[in-house]
C-alpha cells in the first residue's frame, strides 16, 4: 500500500466517530493499521472503494496526536480525543445516555451534564476536522450517533458544502426522545445537513415528529422546511415558522445493505466451503446447528435466545445429542459498566444450561467471545441450519443479510427479530417477538423441521431481495438525494 502524508482537499469526506482502521503498535515500534470491526466499517468500505476521499475519524488510542496519512486513495484524519473525553463523550453521552435511550431504554439511560459537554466539544473538534479537508462545494457524510452536533456545527464553518447525515441505529419514538435534557440540541444539530437518512421509515417519522413537537417547522414529507436563521433555545410553544426563507432538509428512510457480490465471492472459495464442512464434523454432525453471530450487546437479545433455547432442551423437544447452538459473542464497550454485567450473565447462563444439558463430549451451546475472521464467520453461515437473530432493537442488522447473502446454496433458514430494520425487508424469515420466549420457541423448532423446499423458497426469495437492495443501491439512493451532481460509488 502507498503511504504518504500528504492530505489534499477533497470533494468526498466521510467522518465517523472510529476510523475503519486502528493504529496498533508493533514490537519495533512502528503503527500497523488494521480494519475495526462493525457494521457500519463493512457499510461503508464498498462504497469508499477506488475512489479519492478522506475520513476522518478517532483511530482507536486515547490522548496520542497523529498526522494524518493517506493509504492508497483514502486519506485519513485521525481527531484525538483525550482519556476523559473517551470517557465521557464516547463511553459515557454515546453509548450510556444516546445508545440506550435510542435503543427502547433497553438499560436506563444516564444523564450527565459533564458528558454532554465533553460531546459538544469533541463534536466540535470533528467539525473543524472535516472542515479542513472538504474541498470547496464538496461533500461531507457524517455518520451515526456519535456526532449528531457535526452537520450544524459544520455548516456553521462552512456554508459551500453539502451535508449527509446517516443514522445507523434507530430512532425512538418521541415520548422516549423528549427524556433528553438536550434534544433541542440534537435536533437542531441534525438539521444541519441536507439530508438525514435513517434506516427505517419509522425512524424517519420520528424525527419528523421530534422535530415539529420542537419548534413546529412546516414540512411535506420527507421534506423539512428549517428557517436559515434557525437558532436555539427555541420556545416549543410559539406558532409555528413561516419565515419566508428556509432550506430544505430531506428527513428520510434509506435502509442500509452490504456487498452481496464480494459476501458471494468468498463463501464460494473451496477453503470456505470445506471448513464449514469441517466445523459440522468438529460440532459432532448434529441434526441442527443453531448459530447467533452478534456484538455482546444487550439491544442483540441474546439471553432471551438462550433462555428459549435452554428450555426446550428442558423439556426435551431438543436433545444436546442432536442440537448445537454457537454463539459468537463479539467483545465491545468493555469499559461500560452495563456492558460488563451483561457478560457476566450471559457466561453464567452459559454455564447453566452446558451444565445442566452438556455431555462430556458435547457442549448444549458452544460460546465463543472472540473476534472472527471474515472467512472463519462465513464457514460458519455455511455450516448452520438455522440463523438466529433476534436483537431487542437493531437499527438494522447486517448480520441477517450475510447469512442470507452466503447462503448461495438456498439452504438454511433465518430467525429474525420484527425489531430489527431488516424485518422490513426480509419478509421471508421467521419472524419473531424476543419478548415472545414460547413464540421463539415454536419458530426454533418450526425452523429445525422446516421441509427442504420450503426453506428453499424462502432464502431464494430472501436472496434475491438482498442483492437487489445491497450497498451500492444504499449508497447511490443517499447520494442522489443529497445532490445529483455527487460523485457516484464507483464499481
Ligand atoms: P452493529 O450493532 O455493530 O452495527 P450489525 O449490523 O449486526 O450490528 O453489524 C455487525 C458486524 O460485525 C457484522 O458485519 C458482523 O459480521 C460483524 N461481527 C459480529 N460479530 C463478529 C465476530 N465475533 N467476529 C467478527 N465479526 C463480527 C450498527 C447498528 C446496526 C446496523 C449497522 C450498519 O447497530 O443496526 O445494521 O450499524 O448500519
Amino acid at each position: 500500500m502507498a503511504r504518504t502524508t500528504r492530505t489534499p482537499r477533497v470533494d468526498f469526506v466521510i467522518v465517523s466517530n472510529r476510523l475503519p482502521i486502528d493504529a496498533k503498535p508493533t514490537a519495533d515500534g512502528e503503527d500497523q493499521w488494521v480494519t475495526s470491526p462493525g457494521g457500519l466499517v463493512a457499510a461503508l468500505q464498498p462504497v469508499m472503494a477506488g475512489r479519492e476521499a478522506a475520513w476522518v475519524g478517532w483511530p482507536g488510542r486515547a490522548d496520542t496526536e497523529l498526522a494524518p496519512f493517506s493509504l492508497d486513495k483514502t486519506h485519513y484524519v485521525p481527531v484525538s480525543m483525550s482519556e476523559q473525553e473517551l470517557a465521557e463523550h464516547y463511553e459515557g453521552m454515546s453509548n450510556a445516555t444516546i445508545w440506550p435511550l435510542y435503543h427502547d431504554v433497553i438499560v436506563p439511560p444516564e444523564f450527565h451534564r459533564e458528558w454532554w459537554d465533553s460531546y459538544t466539544r469533541v463534536n466540535q473538534r470533528f467539525a473543524e476536522a472535516a472542515a479542513s479537508v472538504a474541498e470547496q462545494d464538496g461533500f461531507v457524510w457524517v455518520q451515526d450517533y456519535q456526532l449528531q452536533l457535526v452537520p450544524q456545527m459544520l455548516r456553521g464553518l462552512r456554508p459551500d458544502l453539502r451535508i449527509g447525515y446517516f443514522h445507523h441505529i434507530p430512532f425512538p419514538p418521541y415520548e422516549l426522545f423528549a427524556q433528553l435534557p438536550w434534544r433541542q440540541e440534537i435536533l437542531h444539530g441534525l438539521l444541519g445537513a441536507d439530508v438525514v437518512g435513517f434506516q427505517r421509515v419509522a425512524d424517519a417519522s420520528n424525527m419528523r415528529q421530534a422535530v415539529r413537537r420542537n419548534f413546529g417547522y412546516s414540512m411535506n414529507k420527507p421534506i423539512v422546511r428549517v428557517p436559515v436563521d434557525a437558532r436555539l433555545p427555541r420556545d416549543p410553544h410559539a406558532p409555528p415558522v413561516t419565515a419566508s426563507k428556509t432550506r430544505e432538509v430531506r428527513v428520510d428512510a434509506f435502509p442500509i445493505s452490504l456487498d452481496q457480490a464480494a459476501i458471494v465471492e468468498m463463501a464460494t472459495t473451496d477453503s470456505v466451503i470445506a471448513r464449514s464442512r469441517e466445523i459440522r464434523e468438529e460440532l459432532g454432525n448434529p441434526n441442527t446447528i443453531f448459530l447467533g453471530v452478534d456484538r455482546l450487546d444487550y439491544t442483540k437479545g441474546i439471553s432471551h435466545r438462550l433462555k428459549a433455547f435452554g428450555e426446550l432442551l428442558e423439556e426435551g423437544t431438543l436433545q444436546a445429542s442432536d442440537a448445537v447452538f454457537v454463539q459468537l459473542a463479539s467483545p465491545s464497550r468493555e469499559r461500560v459498566e452495563s456492558y460488563r454485567e451483561l457478560r457476566d450473565d450471559i457466561e453464567l447462563q452459559v454455564g447453566r444450561i452446558n451444565g445442566d444439558f452438556g455431555h462430556l463430549d458435547r457442549p448444549a451451546i458452544v460460546y465463543l467471545h472472540q473476534n472472527m475472521s471474515r472467512e472463519e464467520m462465513m464457514a460458519l453461515y455455511l455450516a448452520c441450519d438455522v440463523m438466529v437473530v433476534t436483537p431487542l432493537r437493531d437499527g438494522m442488522n447486517l448480520v441477517a443479510k450475510e447469512f442470507v447473502s452466503a447462503r448461495t446454496d438456498n439452504k438454511g433458514v433465518l430467525v429474525l427479530s420484527e425489531f430489527t430494520g431488516a424485518a422490513d425487508e426480509l419478509d421471508q424469515a421467521l419472524m419473531v417477538n424476543p419478548h415472545d420466549i414460547d413464540g421463539m420457541k415454536e419458530a426454533f423448532v418450526a425452523a429445525a423441521h422446516m421441509p427442504v423446499a420450503e426453506a428453499t423458497r424462502r432464502m431464494a426469495e430472501l436472496r434475491a431481495t438482498v442483492e437487489e437492495h445491497d450497498v451500492r443501491r444504499w449508497a447511490t439512493g443517499f447520494l442522489d438525494a443529497v445532490t445529483p451532481h455527487t460523485p457516484k460509488p464507483r464499481r
